[in-house]
C-alpha cells in the first residue's frame, strides 16, 4: 500500500529560493536533501489503500481555504533526528486552517494521524549535527496557492515522492 502525506509542494519560484538556500549551507553539514524533494509536510497519513485515498481526494476537494504567504525566515537542527530545518517563525493563521481541515478530512475518510503537534518545515538535510549560522541563510518568501497529497517511495538510495493531486486555494 501506498504511503502518503498532505503536502505544500513548491511552485518554480520557491524552489529557485530554495536553491539558493542549499547553496549557503556547508556540504559538511549533513546528508543534503535532493533540491526536487524539498517541500513541507502538512499531515503524514501512513499507508492508505486505494478505496480509503478515492475518498480522502473526494473530501480534500471540498477544502475550501485561502492562499497565504508564508516567510521560511528560520533554521535549526533536531538532535533527536539529525534533521536540519528550514521554517517559518510566524505560522500564519490560514496555514493552521488549512492543516485543520486536511486532519479532519483525513480523520473523516479513517486515517489514524499520529497526533503530533504540528510543526511546518522543511528538511533541508538528514544525519545533520549542528546548524549553519542563521544570517548566513536567504529568507524564503513563498505565495502558497495549492496544497497536495502526494506518495512516498523509499528505495535504498533514499526517498521519491510523486505528486498524486494537488488542489488550489482561494482568494
Ligand atoms: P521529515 O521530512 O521531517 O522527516 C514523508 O516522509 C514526509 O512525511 C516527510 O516530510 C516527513 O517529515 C513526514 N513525516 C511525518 N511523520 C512521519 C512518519 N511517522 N514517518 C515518515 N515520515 C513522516
Amino acid at each position: 500500500m501506498p504511503r502518503l502525506f498532505f503536502a505544500l509542494w513548491p511552485d518554480d519560484d520557491t524552489r529557485k529560493q530554495l536553491q539558493a538556500v542549499m547553496q549557503s549551507i556547508p556540504p559538511n553539514i549533513g546528508r543534503a536533501v535532493p533540491l526536487e524533494n524539498l517541500h513541507i509536510t502538512l499531515a503524514f497519513l501512513g499507508q492508505v489503500n486505494e478505496e480509503i485515498t478515492k475518498g480522502l481526494e473526494a473530501a480534500a476537494n471540498q477544502i475550501r481555504t485561502q492562499k497565504f504567504e508564508l516567510k521560511l525566515d528560520t533554521i535549526g537542527c533536531w538532535r533527536k533526528s539529525g534533521i536540519l530545518w528550514l521554517a517559518p517563525v510566524d505560522i500564519p493563521e490560514k496555514l493552521g486552517l488549512l492543516v485543520s481541515r486536511v486532519n479532519e478530512v483525513s480523520a473523516a475518510s479513517g486515517i489514524t494521524l499520529d497526533g503530533r503537534p504540528f510543526k511546518p518545515h522543511i528538511a533541508l538535510a538528514r544525519k545533520a549535527g549542528m546548524p549553519p549560522e542563521r544570517d548566513q541563510i536567504p529568507s524564503v518568501i513563498w505565495q502558497v496557492e495549492s496544497f497536495t497529497l502526494v506518495e512516498s517511495i523509499t528505495h535504498h538510495t533514499g526517498a521519491q515522492y510523486r505528486v498524486l493531486d494537488s488542489w488550489p486555494l482561494l482568494n
